[in-house]
């Protein structure tokens, strides 16, 4: 091959490495997880209905042993995202369908509801206002919005249930807690929200993996003008 072949087959490869690099880096860099959008689900001013739910193994995907919340976009489907388009200053219904095994929390703080509708919160139908995790099944996961003071202990499932969930989407014929309670958003910006217990397990402290992932433990609440 000739000097001008060769520099050239050199210069493609040397391009070809260079972008799956960028490619790599940028891919890492900016986890990009689909909008559920609920501001345009139901007329102006109306309450928007939001039902997630919370699974011990995700079961499918990058991570299928991760433990994750997915959300029913207003067409009814199950998706894997973290990250719901709601309208300002709207009343918002949450359901939370938890599927996962609890345990007593770390920090009882976490078991207390705060900045809800009231300040309670229900499960399986009774209210509450505080949650002793040193009760029966513990908690499993928190849904927390700590810039406008909201944190609701999402409750575990009977440890010996023999029908436990094994991946998602879950459907009710498996154990699980029905969690409501309602918020008002506040104005527009984007709000993380996550859990709090540490629930990464086989990770640093239960903080790695799913819990500092987006898309599993933790994303955000986008809310439009
Ligand atoms: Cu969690």
């Amino acid at each position: 091959m000739s000097f001008g072949g060769r520099l050239s087959t050199f210069l493609v490869l040397l391009a070809v490495a260079v972008g799956a690099a960028v490619y790599a880096v940028v891919t890492f860099l900016t986890p990009n997880p689909q909008v559920v959008d609920f501001t345009g689900a139901q007329a102006v001013g109306a309450p928007v209905d939001l039902t997630v739910q919370t699974v011990g193994a995700i079961g499918f995907g990058k991570h299928p042993t991760w433990v994750s919340y997915l959300v029913k976009d207003p067409g009814g489907q199950w998706i894997h995202s973290t990250v719901w388009k709601v309208p300002a200053h709207t009343r918002i219904n949450v359901t939370v369908e938890q599927y996962d095994s609890g345990s007593p929390l770390r920090n009882q703080q976490w078991g207390l509801v705060q900045g809800t509708t009231g300040g309670t919160a229900s499960l399986n139908g009774t209210t509450f206002s505080v949650y002793n995790s040193y009760d029966a099944n513990g908690v499993g996961h928190t849904f927390a919005i700590p810039t406008i003071g909201l944190n609701v202990p999402l409750v575990g499932v009977d440890p010996n249930a023999t029908n436990t969930c094994g991946a998602a989407p879950c459907t009710t014929n498996y154990v699980h807690n029905v969690m409501r309670f309602s918020f008002t958003s506040p104005g527009p910006g984007e709000y993380p929200w996550q859990c709090f217990v540490p629930c990464g397990l086989g990770f640093l402290y239960g903080n790695g993996g799913p819990m500092s992932t987006i898309n599993y433990m933790g994303g955000f609440l986008d809310v439009a003008a």
